[in-house]
Parts: structure tokens; sequence; C-alpha cells
């Protein structure tokens, strides 16, 4: 590649190296919160990450006209479409990325993989295992032609999820023998909030089980680098009716109109689980954990140590190596945001941290790179339909009164 000349400037020698790559035109179904996180994905992982091929904001897809051509402008898409169906069969999109409510997964990522395209797509999967199970199948025959399809399991690429991994693989922690995890929230509180998509099984599939206990299962089992054997759950439903929606819900906010309607998942899972090596874990997700926001913590133990992570405080990783000497032993802060740990080398100095949003710049650049090097993708569809499996064992469970619940192979 020739040398830039001195006069050229930092963008234009970045427009220049970014224009001799192929580019990857992405095409995106939805535009709400997730629509908007991975939207900062795709705008910044080829500004700050040196990648294989340029992700292109190509078109963004939503029903309503002129709240996508609105989510268009904001976000930066090159244009806009109201039917995926549209979006899907264009020649300019290279890659469909899915970030509507759970009802839509199956048949739009099925669709996607059949006219040839790439896929990543919002946790949880799909809405039923049967549905997960065509995905996944669909995803494997399509890597046969060369497609990716990855699921979009974000809290893996937290810098300090990632180092966590890096540490039990390399047997920081020895055999592990407990998982200890939390995913809090309480945007439920209130039984004025209304009834929006994630409040309704026919479009949501469960309530807190797939919203925030689908992110700490796959964390949990990401983390243990091993599957979940069997399940004992509890689950309630504390609203039973709330009013009805007054119209378009953002974020986790919206607005109620006459009327009431019945809640049809549950607002808090709480389970135990067995891992396939005996190790012990404990899981609880719910929406009613008064003043707590986005509170995900997950603990480790093993026989040689221990590691601990709070999203709240997500540029840290606390770890105590058991096999110090008792005198000077103890939890230690680990600074996640040094060069040589996941991601950072490409961000800021030294104490300069991170946040939620950069999860979906990761995401991005890691599947920009499997695209390129023809690498399955990790998390795939396989690793989605698991995920499916434990939750649906976690509502068999519960159903039948904690019985412990052995999930299908
Ligand atoms: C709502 O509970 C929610 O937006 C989840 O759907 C996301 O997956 C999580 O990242 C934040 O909370």
């Amino acid at each position: 590649m020739a040398q830039p000349q001195q006069s050229e400037g930092v963008e234009a020698t970045s427009a220049r190296a970014a224009s001799e790559k192929p580019s990857l035109r992405v095409g995106m179904v939805g535009y709400a919160f997730m629509g908007a996180a991975h939207s900062q994905g795709w705008r910044t992982a080829g500004r700050v990450f040196d990648l294989p091929s340029t992700p292109v904001m190509a078109a963004i897809c939503g029903r309503d006209a002129s709240a996508v051509r609105a989510a268009a402008d904001r976000h930066g898409w090159e244009s806009t479409e109201t039917d995926w169906r549209a979006l899907i069969a264009r020649d300019d999109i290279d890659l469909v990325d899915i970030c509507t409510p759970g009802d839509s997964h199956a048949e739009i990522a099925l669709a996607a993989l059949a006219a040839g395209k790439h896929v990543l797509c919002e946790k949880p999967l799909a809405n039923t295992v049967e549905e997960a199970e065509n995905m996944a199948r669909a995803a494997e025959a399509a890597y046969e032609r060369g497609q990716l399809a990855m699921v979009g399991f974000n809290y893996r690429r937290v810098p300090a999820t990632a180092l966590a991994r890096s540490m039990v693989a390399a047997g920081r922690l020895g055999a592990l023998r407990h998982v200890r995890v939390t995913y809090l929230q309480d945007w439920l509180v209130d039984p004025e909030f209304p009834l929006t998509w994630r409040l309704r099984r026919e479009l949501a599939g469960s309530g807190s089980l797939g919203d925030l206990g689908a992110h700490i299962v796959d964390l949990a089992q990401y983390l243990a680098g091993e599957p979940l054997a069997g399940v004992s759950a509890l689950t309630e439903t504390f609203v039973r009716e709330r009013p009805l929606p007054g119209g378009p819900s953002s974020g986790l906010s919206a607005v109620s109109a006459g009327g009431t309607g019945q809640v049809t998942v549950d607002d808090a899972a709480l389970f135990t689980g067995r891992f396939t090596s005996g190790a012990l874990a404990s899981f609880e997700a719910t929406r009613y954990a008064t003043g707590r926001k986005n509170a995900l913590r997950i603990e480790l133990n093993g026989e040689r140590g221990s590691l601990a992570f709070d999203l709240e405080r997500l540029n840290e990783l606390a770890y105590h190596d058991g096999t110090e000497a008792a005198a000077h032993a103890g939890f230690r802060r680990i600074l996640v945001t040094e060069p040589e740990h996941p991601y950072l080398d490409a961000w800021w100095p030294p104490g300069h941290g991170l946040g939620y949003e950069h999860t979906f710049v990761h995401q991005a650049r890691d599947l920009v790179h499997a695209i390129a090097e023809g690498r399955r993708p990790d998390p795939s569809f396989a690793d989605g339909l698991q995920v499916q499996r434990v939750l649906a064992a976690v509502e068999e469970s519960a159903e039948k009164n904690s019985l412990y619940t052995p999930i299908a192979a």
C-alpha cells in the first residue's frame, strides 16, 4: 500500500484506506432501543478498529415510513425500507441485522439466510425451541455456503468479561464449583407501566426470562466454558393486568391509552442449575428490583480462585488468587483498560474507560472478522439454540413446581 502524503491528514488517510477495502453492506430491521445500539456498533467499528472490510450502513427497515426515515437520519443509514422482504431482496445488502421483537426473528433470519445473506440476530434467538432449532439448522447449512449467522449476546464483548473468559480458560480458577449470577432491573415496578410488547408472550416469547435470563445463561455458560445440564426454577408474574399502550414505546418507557390487558409473561425468574462438570449455579432475572437499573453481576468460584464482574462497574474485574499466601491474599480489582486487555488496544489510554455501547461496536468488529476469515461466529445460532433450551427447561420446571429438569442435548 502506498504511503500517505504528509499533507493528507488523518481523515483523508483513513478515508482512503477504507475505500481500498471491500465493503460489507448492512441492512438492519428495527430501529428502537436495540436498533439504536446496533447502529452505534456499525457506525463506529470500522472507524476504531482496523477491519478486513468496511461496514456500510446501507439500509434500515421499519413499518412506519416517517419514523424509519427519522431513524435513518439520526443514526446515519443511507436508505430506508418499510418491508423487510424488500430489504432482503436487495442485491446490495450483504448482511441482515435483526433488531425486532422475538416473534419475527425466525421468519426474517430464515428468509435472509435463504437469500444468501449473513445474519446478526438480537437475543433471545427465538421465541420457542422449535424456531431456534430451525434457525440453527438453516445457519449450519448456510455456513457450508459461506454465510455466517451470529446471535447478539453483547455482554460477552465487555473487555472485562472477555478477560474473565480467558482467565477461566487458562485455568486461573481451577475446577469450577459455583457460578452466581443476577440481572436486576426495575422498569416494571410501577403497575401503571403499559402493556408493551415485552409483556406479551405472543411477541416476546417470555418476560424477564427471555429478556434478561437469556443474557445471564449465555454469559454463565460462556465464562464457565461448559453448558448447563439441568435446572430447577420458580417464576412469577406480580402484576397481571396493565394499561394498554397509547403509541410507540421507546427504550424502556411508554405511555398508556385507555383500557387494560393481561400480562402473559413472567415478571421474574429464579433458578438454580447444575453444569455438566457438576459445578452449581444460581440465577435471578427480574424487572422488579426497585433501584436496580441494569445490574448484571456474576461471580465464579473455583478451587484455585474466584472472579467477580458487575456491569455497573464494567471497566473492572475482581480476582482472588486462592493460591496466594492467606496473609496477603484477597480480592483485588483489575482495572480493565490496558491495551493488553481484549478490544482495548484500539481505544483510549489506560484508565479512560468504556461503556454499554462499546459492546455493540465489539460485536460488529467480531462479526466482520469472522466473515472475512470464514470462521464460525461466536456465539452462533447453535449457541442461541442451547440458551433457548435452557429457557424452555426453566419454564417447564417452574410449571412443574420446581422439579429438577434435565436439558435435552
Ligand atoms: C430490557 O430489559 C433490555 O433492553 C434488554 O432487552 C437488553 O438486552 C439489555 O441489554 C438491556 O435491557
